[in-house]
């Protein structure tokens, strides 16, 4: 059993991380967020269990599109990171980013990626170099269902198979890709089992409960610096809210929704929590702390300055 201590942390983590993407969601709608956003809603405890497990000053993720959760989880400033989605010249890569290009290395965050499935040969070069660098660095690739049909993926998991590198495989199963259903583009429903064909373990977690994915994560990431290669997790999970701002999810059979929602991470674990003793004032205190900070990050960011336009070919690689 879990210390409550350690669950009361992974409830605080997720509640901030739910309220940044509820400030994002009405700052979209304002306009004062521009252009395409995937919010993570229901899929916080892969994010709080992850990376309180991985080793924060060393250890890399490498996130999808829908990266705001792993941005803050892995501690980077809220104020940082809505200053970066309004354009502001505050914003963790100067505004220059926006939602889907968030990176923050000094908090071991290697950029989101928009190519569906990308971040997995690039984790995979992180761990490669790890072999050489003797950093004992684990690198993390996070990516969807749907990137589990892309051909890099599967390169990277074979190829760091074959090196033993030290990577993690981590899936976030939210069972869609974009609006199409995992159960129309794939006969198999345990993705985890794909790590067999590549010689490396496979796994299957609740991905709505962070102590579970804390464990597997930990596990694996033992694992990998003990030179024992890479690992597939699956984590199980829904996401509460479209595949992107303004998706009227119509293609989610009746009923669906309400279950996910029924069993997302934070009210789970909240009763969880209530089902162990924890006064309800102390869970309403965690939860009005997080909310707290998050307003007045989002506040102080819209009152920055805007992006300087001077500075827009700065770390552009071409
Ligand atoms: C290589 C590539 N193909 C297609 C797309 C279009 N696309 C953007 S998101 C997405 C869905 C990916 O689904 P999944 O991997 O399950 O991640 P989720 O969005 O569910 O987190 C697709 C197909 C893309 N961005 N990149
Ligand atoms: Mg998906």
């Amino acid at each position: 059993m879990p210390e409550t201590d350690a669950l009361l942390g992974f409830l605080e983590s997720m509640h901030r991380i739910r309220y940044f993407e509820e400030e994002v969601a009405r700052l979209r709608a304002s306009g004062d967020v521009v252009g395409s956003v995937h919010l993570c809603n229901g899929q916080e405890a892969i994010y709080a269990g992850a990376c309180a497990a991985l080793d924060l000053s060393r250890d890399a993720v490498f996130p999808t599109y829908r990266g705001h959760g792993w941005t803050l989880a892995r501690g980077a400033p809220p104020h940082a990171v809505f200053a970066e989605l309004l354009g502001r010249r505050t914003g963790i890569n100067g505004g220059r980013g926006g939602s889907a290009y968030l990176t923050a290395p000094e908090h071991g965050m290697f950029g989101e990626n928009s190519i569906v499935g990308a971040g997995a040969p690039i984790a995979t070069g992180a761990a490669l170099a790890a072999n050489y660098d003797g950093s004992g660095r684990v690198a993390l690739a996070a990516f969807g269902d749907g990137a589990m049909n892309q051909g890099a993926v599967h390169e990277a998991m074979n190829f760091a198979s074959v090196r033993r590198l030290p990577v993690i495989f981590l899936v976030e199963n939210n069972h869609y890709s974009e609006l199409t259903p995992i159960s129309a583009m794939v006969r198999v429903d345990r993705l985890f089992k794909r790590a067999s064909g590549y010689g490396m373990p496979g796994a299957r977690v609740d991905g709505n409960d962070p102590d579970a994915v804390y464990r597997a994560v930990g596990e694996a990431a033992r694992r990998a610096r003990a030179g024992e290669g890479p690992v597939l997790l699956e984590a199980m999970t829904q996401r509460i809210v479209g595949h992107y701002i303004g998706d009227a999810q119509h293609y989610r059979p009746a009923g669906e929704l309400d279950r996910a929602l029924a069993e997302e991470p934070i009210g789970r674990l909240a009763r969880a929590l209530d089902g162990l003793g924890v006064p309800d004032a102390d869970l309403t205190a965690i939860a009005e702390r997080a909310r707290t900070e998050i307003t007045a990050a989002a506040a102080r960011a819209l009152a920055d300055p805007p992006a300087d336009p001077a500075t827009v070919l700065e770390h552009l690689y071409a």
